[in-house]
């Protein structure tokens, strides 16, 4: 794009890369009203000086956008609990606007992460080539609306699927916890000066009105109101938190989440990438693109009267920093790009500065930085802003910053769950729920969760206590403290059990990309027991193998499995316990339980973490047959022949968990240390899907 419009400025002037020919300047004040007096405080601005910004910039710069409510319409035209390899799941959405046939309509692709809690918080952007250009993803609907590429005749090519998935990310927005939400632009209003005849304008004319008036909306004022209703569906998708819903926007379709997050203040953050002109950059700069240069090469994106500033842009009574200051107090991140001086990096951060002060008017933070930070070093407050190398674009970097600034003001960083490695074949984990304010943690108190007590989290931090009274006689009591923080998406902490201190560090529990979804197929079954290495401590006679002593190690596979159906027949003397290991991940409990009560540390249960619906245990003494078939963390159990857990997923790793690798094939264990026990027909069959991924 920036080689294209090289070209084109050697014949249209209205564009300086001279830094000084920028002269001087006077921003308007946002904290001054029109007629001189000061804006005092938080009241005054909420009350009366917010309400006269906004109507400078509808009547002056975007135009005003019709206030009329149009009736929506939504269909799921398509969705899937296990898109992206089962890591997400993905509705694509008709939203008509109005009931007439021919209403027109935009197109909304949505995947939510499958391994996060409902309602899950999204990202929400238009795209500039259609929905099918933001993932490869093979189900994706193309659209038949008017495309800017010309290639083709304007139609959208399925050639170019997955064309941008570089500036979507999708995968790592849900690896991240989150969900994106995106539909094309021109879905709304094609990009294209036609005098306002196509796309959501015609929707509003009446009494023979032809197109909007000088004090109306252009395309970009479209877009924004295109994305009102995309939020107006949201607020009817139960999986989607409405109240986190961060919008962002690239280049021009950055200028249009600007001016929607300005207008509509459920967006709970708003983001401006590359913006430039019309977007997060000054005007009265004039640096880059200018007014006059924009208003000629895009006629159609302001209101007519915007024209009226072409070359005199001192004369605007707003400029764009007022325009980021409608949007406090809610989180606003601007980013530039070193190559990308067209759109004025500078202009884009004194842009964002200029917002701080009605930011600090309200009471938050603002922007921490005063001068522009260095390039790739975020600085994140209530305003966030970054520069980074490269050109005009969206990538990877941007969006880990994104992701970061949304982490920080809805304090998800901490949330979530962690494998962590406490060294020596020991491993630990943290899950924390979404509001910071509970949680669990496996380690230091033997093979079971315990929940965290004392919890504090403040920033990137937190401490808690944990502890278990083991039911010996006298009973037991173990306590543990907790200490850990979040350094660049690792958890770094220790454990003090009471003189002793275990340092740790971990990552996130990575995404299980594989559900029992019914495309599963069942390789050849392997009997298990006449293949283990040999062990000094467990004895095989005719097809039985019992330990020698309570002390006896852990059994292991020397092969490793990932996705499988195992069978086990096994016998426990009265009081007796062993444990059937998963993958190193995870442990079936094995115990002589008859009678009692289930819980989730009693015989067939998936330890600490799932209990049988009901006791299908047999007396002791008897043997017992338990089926398990597990695919990455969904798990279905049948003991004696009762189901008794049925495709329910495992929280995570506890029990005999000897590896934070979740994501790996492990071992399959036969736990003899805590008493007699003996197995038999012991037999494995890997499964294998078609949709799965390597
Ligand atoms: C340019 C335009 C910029 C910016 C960009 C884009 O041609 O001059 O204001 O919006 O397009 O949208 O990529």
């Amino acid at each position: 794009m920036f080689a294209i419009g090289a070209a084109l400025f050697a014949q249209t002037p209205g564009f300086n890369y001279d830094e000084s020919k920028v002269g001087a300047y006077t921003l308007p004040d946002p904290l001054r009203f029109a007629n001189g007096t000061p804006v005092r405080n938080a009241d005054d601005w909420r009350t009366k000086r917010r309400a006269e910004i906004l109507r400078l910039f509808e009547s002056e710069v975007y135009g005003k956008t019709p206030t009329r409510k149009i009736k929506l319409r939504s269909e799921v035209l398509e969705q899937s609990a296990s898109a992206l390899g089962g890591a997400a799941t993905r509705r694509q959405v008709r939203l008509w606007f109005g009931e007439a046939a021919n209403a027109p309509f935009v197109d909304l692709l949505i995947y939510l992460p499958n391994n996060a809690p409902r309602p899950v918080p999204v990202f929400l952007g238009l795209n500039f080539a259609g929905n099918h250009t933001v993932n490869a993803d093979p189900a994706i609907r193309v659209t038949k609306s008017w495309m800017r590429e010309t290639a083709n005749n304007h139609v959208a090519s399925e050639k170019d699927r997955g064309l941008s998935a570089g500036r979507w990310e999708v995968e790592k927005v849900i690896a991240r916890g989150y969900g994106t939400v995106t539909a094309y632009y021109g879905d709304i209003d094609p990009d294209f000066d036609d005098g306002f005849q196509n796309g959501v304008h015609p929707l509003f004319y009446s009494d023979g009105k032809t197109k909007p008036a000088a004090d109306e909306w252009g395309t970009i004022g479209a877009w924004a109101w295109g994305l009102s209703r995309a939020m107006d569906y949201i607020e009817t998708d139960r999986d989607i938190d409405a109240k986190r819903v961060a919008l962002h926007g690239h280049s021009r379709i950055g200028k249009a989440a600007l001016w929607a997050g300005a207008q509509d203040e459920r967006f709970a953050i708003v983001i401006s990438n590359n913006s430039g002109e019309g977007g997060a950059a000054l005007a009265r700069r004039d640096f880059g693109e200018t007014t006059a240069r924009i208003n000629t090469s895009f006629p159609h994106w302001f209101a007519g009267n915007f024209k009226k500033y072409n070359g005199k842009p001192q004369e605007i009574p707003v400029d764009q920093h007022m325009l980021m200051a409608l949007i406090a107090p809610r989180p606003l991140y601007v980013n530039s790009a070193v190559e990308d001086q067209w759109a004025d990096p500078r202009g884009e951060f004194l842009g964002a500065l200029g917002a701080d002060p009605v930011y600090r008017l309200l009471g938050t933070e603002g922007l921490p930085a005063k001068a522009r930070p260095g390039i790739e070093q975020p600085s994140m407050g209530r305003i966030g802003y970054h520069i980074r190398n490269g050109k005009h674009d969206v990538t990877i970097y941007d969006w880990t910053q994104w992701m970061n600034f949304a982490d920080r003001v809805w304090k998800r960083g901490l949330a979530g769950n962690w494998n962590l490695d406490a060294g020596k074949g020991k491993v630990y984990w943290i899950g924390l729920a979404d509001d910071l304010k509970s949680g669990s943690f496996f380690g230091a108190t033997g093979g079971r969760l315990a929940e965290m007590k004392d919890l504090a989290v403040s920033g990137g931090s937190l401490k808690f206590r944990v502890e278990r009274i083991f039911e010996t006689t006298p009973p037991r009591r173990t306590e543990a403290f907790v200490e850990a923080r979040l350094e660049a998406e690792r958890l770094i902490g220790s454990t003090r059990v009471g003189e002793r201190t275990i340092k740790w560090e971990g990552g996130r529990a990575p995404v299980l990309n594989e559900h029992d979804n019914g495309s599963w197929k069942r390789g050849k079954t392997v009997r298990v027991l006449d293949s283990l290495p040999a062990a000094e401590d467990w004895q095989l006679d005719k097809g039985v193998l019992r330990n020698r002593s309570d002390k006896a190690k852990t059994r292991f596979t020397t092969e490793h499995y990932r996705n499988f159906e195992l069978h086990v027949e096994y016998k426990l003397p009265k009081g007796g316990n062993s444990g059937i290991g998963l993958r190193d991940h995870y442990e079936v409990q094995l115990e002589d339980d008859f009678g009692k009560p289930v819980s989730s540390h009693g015989n067939g249960a998936v330890y600490s973490r799932i209990a049988p619906r009901v006791n299908a245990s047999k007396p002791a003494g008897q043997w017992q047959s338990i089926d398990i078939r597990l695919i990455g963390r969904d798990v279905t159990i049948t003991l004696n022949g009762v189901k008794t857990i049925d495709r329910a997923t495992i929280g995570g790793i506890a029990g005999m968990a000897a590896t934070v690798h979740e994501d790996r094939a492990g071992p399959i264990g036969l736990q003899g240390d805590h008493g007699p026990v003996e197995f038999r027909n012991v037999t494995i069959t890997p499964l294998t899907s078609s949709s799965s991924l390597p």
